[in-house]
């Protein structure tokens, strides 16, 4: 395919992405939740950019960053690093660290909120937005979920109209350096419109799912939608 040929479809796959999610993306608690509403959002703290007040119910700010996983943290060399995405798309597509470093960088600053009530605000983050990679893979009609699992052995499951989010990323930067072993490096993704267990470390897998499934803590006891600000913990 010629390389404009690509770009086009790219650029067509993000369309079609974009007026099948849009109007429910708007609908999720995180963006449509409102004073005035049948949900009211819960929290504490400035408006941030997507309408909520800044700082979720029942979350404490810090300033430290803590590490939360099953144990064991997977050293994955860059030359044997790769990426898979598969299931329900047109496009399945095997990614090299030279791949995901090609696709459009993006920087951005966000809030980190842990199910375990601390939040991290204003975290720089650079890496690849999931919208990118799913133009990339271009997603059958019938997809409505992806279940993301990581080098350790975890899994979660994240709704399409969620993971399209423009803050949703797959990161390899934070605070201005690589991203640490220990919190996913060398890539990890980011959902900070949901708790950040959302977010897989170590990721090595994203598959597209036709009907929902859960994940390995939505399987165990905890939410699968995880609102911050309805509280949205525990299922
Ligand atoms: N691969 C993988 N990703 C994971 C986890 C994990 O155990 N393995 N834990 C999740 C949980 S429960 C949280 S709260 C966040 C914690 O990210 P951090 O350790 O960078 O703070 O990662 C999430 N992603
Ligand atoms: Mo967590």
């Amino acid at each position: 395919m010629e390389a404009n040929e690509k770009q086009d479809k790219i650029i067509e796959a993000r369309m079609k992405l974009k007026r099948r999610f849009e109007e429910k993306m708007g609908n999720t608690p995180s963006m449509a939740d409102h004073s005035d509403g049948p949900f009211k959002p819960r929290g504490s703290g400035p408006i941030n950019r997507h309408g909520m007040p800044t700082v979720p119910v029942g979350q404490t700010v810090t300033t430290k960053w803590p590490v939360l996983d099953l144990g064991y943290k997977p050293t994955i060399p860059l030359d044997k690093w790769q990426l898979n995405i598969d299931g329900e798309v047109n496009n399945p597509v095997r990614l090299k660290w030279e791949d995901l470093m090609a696709l459009p960088q993006v920087e951005d600053t966000s809030d980190f909120h842990c199910v375990t009530t601390w939040s991290r605000l204003n975290v720089p983050w650079v890496g690849v937005q999931f919208m990118e990679l799913a133009a990339l893979v271009d997603p059958k009609g019938s997809a409505t979920h992806i279940m993301c699992y990581g080098y350790d052995g975890y899994s979660t499951n994240v709704s399409l109209e969620e993971a399209l989010k423009p803050d949703v990323l797959l990161v390899h930067t934070a605070d201005g350096q690589p991203l640490p072993l220990e919190h996913g490096g060398p890539l990890r993704m980011i959902t900070p419109q949901l708790y950040a267990w959302k977010g897989a470390k170590w990721i090595k897998r994203i598959e597209f799912l036709a009907k929902n499934q859960l994940g390995f803590w939505e399987e165990r006891g905890y939410s699968d939608t995880a609102y911050p600000w309805r509280n949205d913990r525990y299922s």
